[in-house]
């Protein structure tokens, strides 16, 4: 670590500030160039800790920048973790409010029911397809609090890696009945078509994601409870919204899930 207690509280405070104002800032890197991975965590920590405090619940857990097309977009090239507490969940078709947010964005994903514990290290597909309740269609709305989406690894895991707002929703299917590698997707914006994918953009099997997962939590002497929800990550580039726009993911043979911008 490189910061002290107090810059981290600090920042927690800036950044979480942003989301709860609307506002967006410059990336935290710029003041701290040295802040490593155990600082940008600790500072997400600390913005968990403020959430819970105020009464909120952590209720699902993501994995980010786990597709090429994400690592691109963004410019970085490892995956990235975070939490959504109970105030992200938007029921399936329901609305979100875009004033509550400062420059969304969404993301075609597949989430993850868990039945079991999973704990790294040594976690791999495997044990999380023994470990999956059920699959289903997820939409994240990732809202970075750095300006113009622009941040480094390190400053967007201290932002909880752009986490907001998330649908899931559609049929939720058991691993044994889906090819996650090879299930299709297509994410629409107002009727069109504006996304398309399969399931092995994700780190070449989306359960390699929750198992990655697993395995940055069982360095920190953390797991994955059973019943926990996971996005594994946006299998094509993410697709700005606006007020007025509808948004419906569709993945084969899990139906659909969609949200409404207003
Ligand atoms: C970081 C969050 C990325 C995903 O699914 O790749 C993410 C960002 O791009 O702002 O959630
Ligand atoms: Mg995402």
């Amino acid at each position: 670590m490189k910061l002290d207690i107090q810059t981290i509280a600090a920042l927690a405070e800036r950044l979480e500030n942003c989301q709860l104002r609307q506002q967006d800032t410059t990336k935290i890197t710029d003041d701290y160039p040295d802040m490593d991975w155990d600082d940008a965590y600790a500072i997400q920590d600390e913005i968990r800790r403020r959430k819970l405090a105020r009464g909120n619940r952590v209720i699902g857990l993501k994995a980010g920048l786990t597709s090429h097309a994400k690592m691109k977009q963004m410019g970085v090239s490892t995956p990235v973790f975070g939490f959504m507490t109970d105030d992200y969940a938007v029921p399936d078709g329901g609305e979100c409010k875009f004033s509550d947010l400062i420059h969304p964005k969404v993301e075609p994903e597949i989430a993850f029911v868990t039945k079991a514990e999973l704990r790294g290290p040594g976690c791999h597909i495997g044990s999380v397809l023994a470990a999956t309740d059920f699959v289903l269609p997820g939409i994240e709305v990732i809202d970075s609090r750095y300006r113009d989406f622009k941040f480094d690894l390190k400053s967007v895991v201290a932002d909880n890696t752009s986490a907001a707002r998330f649908v899931v929703g559609g049929q939720p299917m058991c691993v044994a009945g889906v090819d996650l590698r090879t299930v299709g997707i297509v994410m629409e914006k107002n009727g069109q078509p504006v996304a398309f994918g399969a399931g092995a953009a994700v780190l070449g099997h989306p359960a390699a994601a929750i198992a990655a997962l697993a395995n940055h939590l069982g360095a920190r002497g953390e797991c994955i409870p059973a019943g926990s929800l996971i996005l594994s990550g946006g299998i094509t580039e993410a697709v700005s919204v606006q007020a007025g726009d509808n948004v419906t993911l569709r993945v084969q043979s899990m139906g659909s899930t969609s949200i409404r911008f207003v």
